[in-house]
């Protein structure tokens, strides 16, 4: 008779930890001349807000001095800034939109 000896395997399992971009805010400031409804206009085109919403960011940002639109990752959050600031100054107007690192 034949003993059959079972092998025994041994699987190593490694994980591999996905590293996520960070994440940049981009910023409202509010300025004394550009008119409330550019500035709407901007939010709906730039950052695609909803009447509502653009309004109501809009009005956080002239009663409070600024206000958080969105977060991106860096160059989204660049780019989208710099655009916005652009429809501004095409105008002659203040507008300025900043970007920072989230924590
Ligand atoms: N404060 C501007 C005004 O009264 C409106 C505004 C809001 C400008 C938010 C910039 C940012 N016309």
């Amino acid at each position: 008779p034949t003993t059959v000896t079972p092998k025994t395997t041994t699987k190593t399992k490694t994980e591999v930890k996905l590293q996520r971009p960070p994440l940049y805010k981009v910023i409202l400031l509010n300025d004394d001349y550009t008119p409330r409804e550019f500035v709407v206009s901007v939010l709906k085109a730039v950052f695609r807000m909803g009447e509502e919403t653009a309004s109501r960011v809009m009005l956080t940002a002239h009663q409070k001095g600024a206000c958080v639109i969105a977060v991106y990752t860096r160059d989204v959050a660049e780019t989208k800034a710099k655009e916005a600031t652009e429809l501004g100054k095409a105008k002659g107007y203040p507008l300025f939109f900043t970007t920072e690192k989230e924590e």
